[in-house]
This record gives structure tokens, sequence and C-alpha cells, in this order.
């Protein structure tokens, strides 16, 4: 009886060997929900809102391969074609399958056939496309404008994959698309630490592969301020060394590789708190903190790096002349027609700790430190409307009963967020979910599918309330982060949140969802950037 257990055992495991040599490995991969087909090498991430999948194969050669578009003179999709025809290119050694129908080139219709008149990614741009490979040598990618056909070049990328030696496969494919929310964003930090300019290059190209289409760069903050402002040039004396700052063309440079990527830049200037650095350079901006006022008696800095100012002088027509002209200057630089104003945070003591502070209530007829924000608030809004520029804010200022008009796009990042959205969305703003994709909070395991599992409609019922849901942002705080180690702690785990964010409701299937994570985060090695594992595993030759 053993001797048979013992042959069927080695029956079973040659049949295995076997099977896992051939070439379809399809019994590993588990089932798709869309589609019923496995999830096979080549399925995309994020999902698309529609995938007809097909096990007609064809095959491509990298080198002769062209992507041909009806738009000239557009360099967003000519930069485009250029990292496309190098992510097509998966590997030196790869050859096209001789038994196979060669796909010779993909076509890109888009309909907006001015490029120059949609310059710049926006709010509300369009991004659907649709992607079709027939089986006819030639594909084909239509979009309604440039971003739509930016994101079917990255789908199509995804699309390709190896088979055993090295034999370019394409599955005959019929993808229609469309983000499920416009606001797909990604917070970083450069204030606690600085991030080199080519870090934060890199992170555009990563941001691009996961269909995100907002960069929200919190540039400056209480330990340092790295931006090069044209009308206070002295701000950068409170960057942490006069080589830890932003200069002009690198500005121009990241605006510029935005673009090309789709991504709109979204500057945060946070203030009235959080703005210790702006006092090195202009000390008047910050109001002086008297230091029996604080708790315990004389000076305590709450925190190991902040100086004793810092929040901004509310009672002083100084603080709100150089705002007025800071963010006009901010308004022409950054064309995406939205600031975030930051306004999160705002430290009372300061305040309450100033005798001046007290006679300018008094004097106001305020008798609550929330009025004193409340002034500011309105004043930093007024400013910047009246330039005609859109803002973005943390959602602290709502909390507290300070108004703010209909029309500002409001941050959650507090804990009890069900709450938040459902009592922020009640008093008709518009509102961005950022608290459950904190990434800068890291622990042992297999943290994203937490994050994946997040639903951002689940706060409430009501769908005139789901329609004022612009969106998400996943954030990586600067504390212990810089160019060392941002990617490999945002990246993949990042990627789940742009799957939330950009695929229908109804893509939740973890397993299918860690099956392609996985492949996706091979890609991005293979891409030449340094995402972490998310599993025991391995990225081989082919069948990524
Ligand atoms: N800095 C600023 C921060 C945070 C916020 N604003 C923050 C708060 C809590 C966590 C992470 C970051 N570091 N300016 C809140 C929006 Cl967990």
């Amino acid at each position: 009886m053993a001797l048979l257990m013992m042959i069927y055992r080695i029956i079973f495991v040659i049949v295995v060997l076997i099977g896992s040599t051939s070439a379809d490995l399809s019994w590993f991969y588990p089932a798709s929900p869309l589609t019923g087909f496995v999830a096979a090498p080549g399925a995309p991430w994020p999902m698309p809102e529609s995938w007809q999948n097909s096990t007609s194969q064809m095959t491509l050669d990298p080198l002769t391969f062209q992507f041909t578009s009806d738009l000239t003179d557009c360099d967003v999709i000519d930069n485009a074609i250029q990292r496309y025809m190098k992510y097509i290119d998966l590997d030196p050694n790869g050859v096209i399958d001789p038994g196979l129908t060669q796909l010779t080139g993909l076509t890109l219709t888009v309909d907006d056939t001015n490029c120059a008149q949609d310059y710049y990614p926006h709010q509300g741009m369009d991004e659907s496309y649709s992607l079709t490979i027939s089986g006819s040598t030639e594909g084909s990618l239509s979009a309604k404008t440039i971003w739509g056909a930016l994101r079917g070049l990255e789908t199509f990328s995804q699309l390709l994959y190896l088979k055993e030696n090295k034999m370019y496969r394409i599955n005959q494919t019929t993808i229609i698309d469309a983000p499920r929310f416009p606001f797909r964003g990604f917070l970083i930090d450069t204030s606690r630490h600085f991030v080199t300019v080519e870090v934060i290059l890199n992170i555009l190209d990563l941001l691009s592969w996961d269909k995100f289409n907002v960069l929200h760069w919190h540039i400056s903050d209480d330990p340092s301020f790295p931006y090069t402002s044209r009308t206070y040039p002295d701000l950068t004396m409170g960057a942490y060394t006069p080589d830890h700052v932003y200069s002009r063309d690198n500005i121009t440079k990241i605006l510029y590789e935005a673009r090309l990527r789709g991504i709109r830049l979204l500057p945060e200037f946070d203030t009235p708190g959080h703005s210790w650095s702006w006092g090195e350079g202009y000390p008047a901006l910050l109001t002086p903190c008297w230091g029996e006022g604080l708790e315990g008696g004389p000076f305590k800095p709450n925190y190991p790096y902040h100086g004793p100012s810092e929040v901004i002088n509310p009672m002083e027509e100084y603080s709100y002349e150089f705002m007025d002209n800071f963010f006009q200057e901010i308004a022409e630089d950054f064309p995406d027609g939205y600031i975030h104003l930051g306004l999160d945070e705002v430290n009372h003591n300061c305040w309450a700790s100033n005798p001046n502070i007290s006679s300018w209530m008094e004097d106001m007829g305020f008798t609550e430190l929330n009025q004193v924000e409340q002034y500011y608030v309105e004043r930093i809004i007024e400013i910047v409307a009246r330039k005609g520029s859109y803002y973005i804010i943390w959602e602290d200022p709502i909390n507290k009963g300070v108004k703010v008009n209909e029309s500002a796009i409001v941050v959650v990042w507090m804990g009890n967020w069900e709450e938040s959205m459902s009592r922020i969305t009640s008093q008709g703003h518009y509102v961005i979910l950022s608290s459950p994709w904190y990434l800068n909070y890291i622990s042992y395991g297999e943290d994203w599918r937490t994050y994946y599992a997040i639903e951002p409609l689940s706060f409430t019922n009501n769908a005139t309330l789901w329609k004022l849901v612009k969106g998400g942002e996943a954030c990586m705080w600067g504390e212990y982060v810089d160019s060392t180690n941002i990617i490999s702690r945002t990246w993949p785990r990042i990627s789940t949140v742009g799957e939330r964010l950009w695929s229908t409701i109804d893509v939740k299937n973890v397993d299918d969802a860690q099956y392609r994570l996985h492949q996706h985060r091979c890609r991005i090695l293979r891409r030449g950037m340094p995402a972490q594992p998310i599993m025991n595993s391995f990225c081989g030759d082919y069948e990524w």
C-alpha cells in the first residue's frame, strides 16, 4: 500500500513538472472576475472598465514595431511614443514567435487634433480611450484627447508579454476604458526631507504607469522651504542648505515632464500653520510667541524642529500683502488652475500667548481663536479666488466650523474618514479622500490589501453625496523618507490606490489583484525602478 502511494506521488510530481514547463501555465493563475478568462500574463493594472480578452495570440517585433499618430507637432504624443517604444522592448533577447501573426503597429487617433489647445492636463480632462487588437497587423488606439491617448498607450504596453524562449505575445483584445474618479493623486513632502529632482522625475514616470494624474507637491512646511520664489527670493533661507533647493529651472523641468505624462502638478504652500521655515527669510510674517503663554511656563517647542514662531501673523496687513504677491506668482507659474492652500493643524498656542493678538482680537470683536483662524482663511481664500485660481484645502477649517466657499475641494485626512466624508459632503463641498491611504505608515505584512479594500463611496448610500467625491490621493509624508527610500516605500503599495481610483467599483477580487500586482511590480523593476516585493516571489525572464 505504501509502495503504491509512493508510485502515485512520483507520477503526480512528474505530471506537475511537465505541466510547469509546458507552454500553458494558466492552471496557476486565479480566474479573473471580469471575463471568465484567467488573469493571464498581459493582464493590465489598473483594470480597464471593459476588457474583452481572447486566447488568440499575436506576436510582435519591438525593433520594427511602429506607433503612428494622426497628430503632427504634438510633443506630448511624440514624447510618449518614444517612451513606449522603450517599454515594449521587454527584453534585449526577445524574439517574434514565427508561428503567429505579427502585430506591426498601433495607430493612434485623437479627436482633439489641436494638441496645443489642451496644453496642460487639468481637472475634468477626458482620459477615456479605446484599444483594439483585432487580429489584423495594425492595432488601433482612439481617444478624445491626448490625455486619453497616454492612458491607452500605457495599457497597450502592459498587454505585451514574453512566452518561453522569450517569444513576444499579445492577446487579441478590445478595451474600452475611462477613469472612475477624475482626481487620482499622490502627495510628496519635500520639506521634511529634500527629494532630488531626479527622483521626482522618476516618480512622475511611476505615477503614469498607475494612471495617476495629480502630483500633490507639499513643497514647504516647518522644517524647510526648498522653493525658489521669484518675488521673495529670501524664502530659500528657510531651505536646509543652499543645495537643498528647487531652482527655477528645476521647477520648469518638473512641470514640463509632468505635462508630458498627463500629470497635473498641484503645489501646496501650507499656511497659516506649518510655516516656521517662511520666517527664516521673512521673520515679520510669523506671530511672535510669548514664552509664558505656552503650556508649562517658559517656551518649549512642541516638536523637536519647530522654532518659536510657526504661525503666520493674522493681524498684520503685511502678511496679506505678502501672500497676495506670493500666490500671484504661484498662479502664474503653476498652470493647473488649482492651488493647495493647506490650512491644516493651526497651532493656536502662539496666537493665545501673544498680548498684541489679544488686543487685536478685542478690536475686531473676536472672542475665540477660531474666529482668528476664520479671519485668516477668509482673507487668503479671497486673495486666491480674486486671481481666478481654484483652491484645495485640508479638512481642518471645516471641522472647526470655519466657513469656506462651496467651490473649495476639501481633502479628508483624519482617521474617522467616513464621518468626515459624510459631514463635509452634506455641507455641499467637493471632497478628496486621503486618510486610509497614508502610505507613510508602514508595518510588517501585506498592507496593500488594506489599501486595496478601501471603497471611497462606502460612507453613504446617497448618490447625491457620491457625486461630490472627486477622487483620492495617497500620501507619503516625509519625516522618514527621502530620495533613498521614497520609491520603494511607495511602490507598489500605491498601485492599489491607483486601481481603486481608476477601475470600476466591482474590481475588488483580491486574488486576481495579487497576481496582477505582482506582475505589475515586476514590470516596474524591468522599467528600472526599485519597487518592493508584495510576497515571496520572483520575477522571471518571462511570464512576468
Ligand atoms: N504635515 C502637515 C503633516 C501632516 C499633516 N499636515 C500629517 C499628519 C498626520 C499624519 C501624517 C501627516 N505631517 N502639514 C496633516 C494633513 Cl499620520
